[in-house]
């Protein structure tokens, strides 16, 4: 499948995240990449399609505060990652505070997702990438694209980064399928986690369907966002739909599930499709807790394209790194059409 890829992806490069109440090695790891490339190759390098795209999605003082968060931090006279421990209780009144960790607070919502020195290239290069694979569909080069978005993007809001992702690279590349005329556009996340920035982004639009299944957020992470009566709301209500799932869920479970969605996604008419693709489904993920094997992912990819839409997919996560190029490899040939 065409693939969108490029080097500037592996500089975002945190040592560390808070988990369980201690530090562990960052799971969203440049490893990961190598993994992916071992089993589908290196891809196309993207297109430089500028900041327009991506301020489309996100907040401009948000990105301001992404652009220069590392150095910041450096001038604060830290080493090492920028991490946020401080987070305003909801309904503070807005601030405008100097001090990086303020803001570390106020545009996070996790301990989990540092801010190295090359998070931005990466997540400016990651946006590029799933921009170019919707250029190459909107221009009739495919039918379907691969973005190998790295870091992933689902977690991030408009003015938000957190669970390891600083732009919605889904969101980018829905917004601009709406602007280029190709929707209605809905979105299918199929990530172990909830997209709650995707649908944080979406919540009120009519333009874009948001369909999730993941984790039960009442066990697991993002934990405040994906419980099943989450709609929509104003001229959205009834576009977002959430499936959570229980721990343990097999292929059984699943397609259930995914026919569910599927289902909605026709409802809504959607003429195009990005889908938020995860590998951290699969049974071995050592951060997540379904039982899908790597023939289910390629089984996951068949069942989507029966849908025959022009589709962009979006890597999101998925870390258990020797099998992680491998489930993503199943879902592509599975997916492909
Ligand atoms: C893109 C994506 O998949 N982001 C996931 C972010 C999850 N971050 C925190 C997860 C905490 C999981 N703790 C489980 C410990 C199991 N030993
Ligand atoms: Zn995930």
């Amino acid at each position: 499948m065409l693939t969108f890829y490029c080097d500037h992806q592996s500089a975002h490069a945190p040592l560390r995240e808070l988990n369980n109440g201690e530090w562990m090695d960052f799971a969203e790891s440049p490893a990961r990449l190598a993994s992916i490339h071992a089993s589908i190759g290196m891809g196309e390098a993207p297109k430089d399609h500028g900041m327009a795209p991506i301020e489309a999605v996100h907040d401009s003082e948000y990105l301001a505060f992404l652009k220069s968060a590392h150095d910041e931090w450096l001038a604060a006279g830290r080493d090492g990652d920028a991490i946020g421990y401080a987070f305003p209780v909801r309904g503070r009144r807005k601030l405008s505070l100097d001090r990086i960790d303020a803001k570390l607070g106020a545009f996070g919502f996790d301990a989990a997702s540092p801010i190295s020195a090359g998070t931005w290239e990466a997540a400016y290069w990651s946006a590029q990438s799933a921009v170019s694979a919707l250029e190459s569909v909107a221009d009739g080069q495919a039918r379907q694209a691969f973005a190998l978005c790295r870091p992933p993007g689902h977690h991030a809001g408009r003015d938000y980064f957190g669970g390891y992702c600083y732009m919605n690279n889904a969101a980018i590349v829905a917004r601009a399928a709406c602007n280029r005329g190709l929707g209605p556009v809905a979105i299918l996340d199929v990530d172990y986690h909830h997209g709650n920035g995707t649908q944080d982004i979406f919540y009120e639009d009519a333009d874009v369907f948001f369909a999730s299944i993941h984790a039960d957020p009442a066990g697991d992470y993002p934990y405040f966002w994906g419980h099943a009566d989450e709609r929509g709301q104003g001229e959205g209500e009834g576009t977002t739909s959430n499936q959570p799932l229980p721990r343990g869920t097999t292929w059984t479970g699943y397609e259930a599930a995914l026919d569910r969605a599927l289902e909605a996604i026709g409802g809504f008419g959607a003429r195009f499709l990005v889908v938020s693709y995860g590998a951290d489904t699969f049974e071995k993920d050592p951060i997540s807790h379904f039982r899908l094997t790597t023939p289910d992912m390629e089984r996951i990819g068949a069942r989507i394209a029966q849908a025959r839409l022009a589709s962009v997919v979006v890597m999101e996560g998925g870390y258990r790194i020797d099998a992680l190029g491998h489930n993503v490899a199943a879902f592509l040939s599975g997916f492909e059409l």
